[in-house]
């Protein structure tokens, strides 16, 4: 494999961006990290990361102090240059390409001969080759692969999908296969070795299209298995069976690998990705459309079990306990958790508690509500007629089992119910 690449410009220092810039320097590559936010780039500069990662802070401090990553607003001639931009989805859940596009722009300048641009960003089957387009566009002195035959060109362009998650980034960015997606056989080959610096999995190469729609799929699975169980937790409900003990003991099986049910799927990544496909293939994706469906009424559905145990009080206090998009982290992007919150506190006489360790203050989504108060966890718990617990983490499992028997407990998470929790 060649190990050409000295430098690389990665733009976009969000959750992907920074951990996998900080990972290149950490290896002896020269990193140029680009964000269009002057906070992002200060604090990296002063070796902080903007956002909770594990391990994260330590490896981005060693990157800074070695003078390997350095952050800036504007992208910088590199040998290889990765893109890891949002790609969120627009009101009609088609994907909003335009910090694809914006990144593209921002890197046309400086592009070279030799260079190879690499998308990292989750995108809809055909933004790799969308990317050379608009980057063709503004070179015409360069010669870019727009078709999979293209030979003799001078930039090599590639769809590398990020595959990390959340919590366990710094870990699984250097061991977890990569599926390295060329416009070109070359491509593939080109990019490849950009990972090479610091890729303990395995890597596959194919074409651009292909590795754009296994990163849809895998969230799209993922998703499809969690609105089996989301679904499973409304039909043990009405037959008023346990949902974590049937998941549980059919899980015994050697062939069954059912996923638990909660208060509904958040991030920016699972409750997003399978809209493209589902926006490619219309007609075709009718399972993948319902499991978003199924998954995206959740929050709902709690609400609902709240409001109705809550008619039994005159007037009731309701305690909501998590507030992220999934457990011990503290990011709130599409958290179901928060959906629940405002349906409830959409009823201005209800009154709502929540709490979260992982917040120091209300998230912005729940801003200027006057019947909503966030508050320490046992606080709410204490003040409360009703307890939901919307996420399972792990500071809740140390209330004290007897706050919570003196109240009504909607639990969407197993943490009470599950049955090692009995
Ligand atoms: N969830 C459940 N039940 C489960 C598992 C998860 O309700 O059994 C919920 C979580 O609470 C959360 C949501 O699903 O609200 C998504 O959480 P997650 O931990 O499943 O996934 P993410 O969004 O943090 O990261 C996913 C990962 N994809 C897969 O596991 C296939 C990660 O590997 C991807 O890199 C990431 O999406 C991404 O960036 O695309």
């Amino acid at each position: 494999m060649e190990h050409s690449i000295k430098t690389v410009c990665v733009v976009g220092m969000g959750y992907i961006g920074l951990p996998t810039a900080a990972t290149l320097a950490s290896r002896g590559v020269d990193v140029v990290g680009v964000d269009v936010n002057p906070r992002v780039v200060d604090a990296i500069n002063a070796g902080q990361s903007h956002f909770a990662e594990p391990d994260l802070d330590m490896l981005l401090r060693a990157a800074t102090t070695l003078g390997k990553l350095r952050a800036t607003s504007t992208p910088e001639p590199a040998d290889a240059f990765i893109i890891a931009v949002p790609t969120p989805f627009l009101a009609d859940k088609s994907a909003d390409l335009s910090y694809i596009d914006a990144a593209a722009d921002a890197i046309a300048p400086v592009v070279r001969q030799g260079s190879v641009v690499i998308l990292e960003s989750t995108s809809p089957v055909g933004t790799t080759e969308r990317l050379a387009r608009r980057l063709a566009a503004k070179r015409p002195d360069l010669k870019f692969p727009l078709t999979s035959d293209a030979v003799g060109v001078d930039v090599h362009v590639a769809h590398c999908p990020e595959r990390v998650l959340p919590g366990r980034m710094v870990r699984e960015l250097l061991e977890n296969d990569r599926i390295v997606g060329g416009m070109t056989e070359l491509c593939a080959l080109k990019a490849e070795a950009v990972y090479a610096p610091f890729l303990r999995g395995k890597s596959f190469r194919t074409d651009a299209a292909t590795a754009e729609l296994v990163k849809l799929v895998e969230n799209a699975f993922r998703d499809v298995n969690i609105a089996f169980a989301n679904e499973l937790s409304l039909i043990c409900e009405q037959l008023g069976l346990n949902v974590w003990r049937v998941i549980e003991l059919a899980n015994r099986h050697p062939r069954v690998n059912i996923l638990q049910p909660g208060a509904g799927v958040g991030g920016h990544c699972i409750a997003v990705d399978p809209w493209f496909i589902v926006a490619a293939s219309p007609d075709r994706a009718r399972l993948i459309r319902t499991a978003r469906e199924v998954n995206d009424s959740k929050p709902h559905f709690i609400a609902a079990q709240v409001r109705e145990r809550a008619e039994r009080f005159k007037s009731p206090v309701v305690a909501c306990l998590g507030l992220s998009f999934k457990p011990d982290v503290d990011d709130t992007r599409e958290s179901p958790a928060i959906e629940i919150v405002l349906d409830l506190a959409k009823d201005p006489t209800q009154r709502v508690l929540v709490a979260d360790p992982n917040l120091e203050a209300l998230p912005k989504q729940l801003l200027g509500l006057p019947n909503l108060e966030f508050v320490d966890t046992l606080e709410a718990v204490r003040r409360a007629d009703i307890v939901a617990i919307l996420m399972a983490h792990t500071a809740f499992k140390r209330i004290p089992r007897e706050e919570l028997m003196r109240r009504v407990v909607i639990d969407a998470t197993g943490l009470t119910q599950k049955p090692e929790a009995a």
